[in-house]
């Protein structure tokens, strides 16, 4: 097999993907936190991402603009459905 730097690149993308129950599972883990279990705080995405998805924050967008992009409804939390957004973004 001809390794080289595809093959690094497709080891990188498989770090990061999950299936979708995998990325179910860790919405309700690090939703259950604090307040509503169903809905992420800033708080408890940041935490999510800086567990689960530290290369999300090695760009230029801060965890302040990823979270102003998944609450699409300004309640100042993130739904699971919101939170679908962010599973299009690591799977890409
Ligand atoms: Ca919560
Ligand atoms: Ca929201």
């Amino acid at each position: 097999m001809e390794a080289g730097d595809t093959q690094a690149h497709e080891d990188i993308k498989m770090s990061i993907k999950k299936s979708p129950e995998e990325l179910k599972g860790i919405f309700e883990k690090y939703a259950a936190k604090e307040g509503d279990p169903n809905q992420l705080s800033k708080e408890e995405l940041k935490l999510l991402v800086q567990n689960e998805f530290p290369s999300l924050l090695k760009g230029p967008s801060t965890l302040d603009d990823l979270f102003q992009e998944l609450d699409k409804n300004g309640d100042g939390e993130v739904s699971f459905e919101e939170f679908q957004v962010l599973v299009k973004k690591i799977s890409q």
